[in-house]
């Protein structure tokens, strides 16, 4: 009993040697909201004490202050941004590029936090690598690696501290009274030439509106279809008059009920795709929208109940 508990411990630390590394607290953040980064430093460089930490800011991380350490001198490097980040209603064009704290003492077998806040612009997302330099009384280690394609931080010996963005919302279309939001739509398999297309209109206004179908670049067109028992057997068909929306009404497209059918795709769609697209209505015209691809059979980003039947596109495919 107590060999496996020391088996697990023995695998659990081998697997884990990020308790050796320098990491940001908060490892996870979203696009378009403030960051506040604790760097991690658990250890010196063989044994000597810890005399400085320098990180670089990487792109996308705007309005960095760090905070001073009582017994460290404090330095920054500023510098213009590739882009311009707007930070509550300010355009930001440059900042602090990088962040030196030095002369303070952490011994080897000690613990300490260095601390930063900034801005994380609204259109970044994915991994963003703070490349830190620890300077010890003897040596220094360098955390500056950055995995390559395919390869993963934990076969690096020196990662840099990473912080992953999850993507921001996009912002919903707004087209006279008419507020088109979350369009999605799904990968699609290979050979495939039908993809589907999700989303929610809402009618602010004081008059029905149609969604007719739409267009994009993809594929050959859009249309408005529906789902349908038949016979005790799910099936699609085309809504030829569109769709209506009432005045104050929200209509959502979903997996197994209306939705758009992308037909006559010219490649396959994969997931993290984004589908430019045009939407067609009969009052307020041509409509810009652009579907987010998730992956094969993903629900719907808002809960949904998980009960829908799924739509066969097989028997689609072959009725066009
Ligand atoms: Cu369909």
């Amino acid at each position: 009993m107590s060999r496996i508990i020391l088996a697990a411990l023995a695998a659990a630390c081998l697997s884990l040697p990020a308790h050796a590394h320098i990491t940001l607290e908060k490892p996870d953040a979203n696009a378009g909201q403030p960051y506040k980064g604790v760097l991690r430093v658990g250890h010196g460089c063989e044994g000597t004490p810890t005399i400085s930490l320098s990180v670089q800011i990487p792109d996308g991380l705007a309005g960095v202050k760090p905070m001073p350490k009582a017994g460290w001198t404090l330095q920054t490097e500023q510098g213009a941004y590739p882009e311009a980040v707007t930070v509550s209603g300010q355009k930001l064009t440059s900042g602090t590029r990088r962040i030196t704290w030095s002369g303070g003492r952490v011994l080897d077998s000690e613990y300490d936090e260095f601390v930063f806040v900034g801005q994380l612009a609204p259109g970044v997302s994915g991994a963003l690598y703070l490349p830190a330099v620890q300077a010890c009384e003897k040596g220094e280690q360098r955390w500056v690696e950055i995995p390559a394609a395919g390869q993963s931080a934990r076969d690096l010996t020196y990662p840099a501290p990473v912080l992953r963005v999850a993507a921001s919302e996009p912002k919903a279309a707004q087209s006279g009274p008419l507020r088109i939001e979350q369009a999605w739509s799904r990968a699609t398999p290979g050979g495939a030439n039908i993809g589907v297309g999700y989303l929610r209109v809402t009618n602010t206004g004081s008059t029905p509106d149609r969604l007719l179908g739409g267009a994009t670049d993809v594929a050959s067109r859009i249309e408005t279809h529906d789902m349908k028992m038949e016979d005790g057997v799910m099936k699609m068909r085309a809504l030829t008059q569109g769709i209506e929306i009432a005045p104050g009404a929200t209509i959502e497209l979903k997996p197994g009920g209306m939705h758009l059918m992308i037909v006559g795709l010219k490649q396959g769609l994969k997931a993290g795709d984004s589908v430019p697209a045009t939407l067609r209505f009969e009052k307020a015209g041509v409509v810009p929208v652009t579907f987010n691809v998730l992956g094969m059979g993903a629900p719907a980003p808002s809960a949904t109940p998980a009960s829908e039947p799924e739509m066969d596109h097989s028997k689609h495919m072959q009725a066009k």
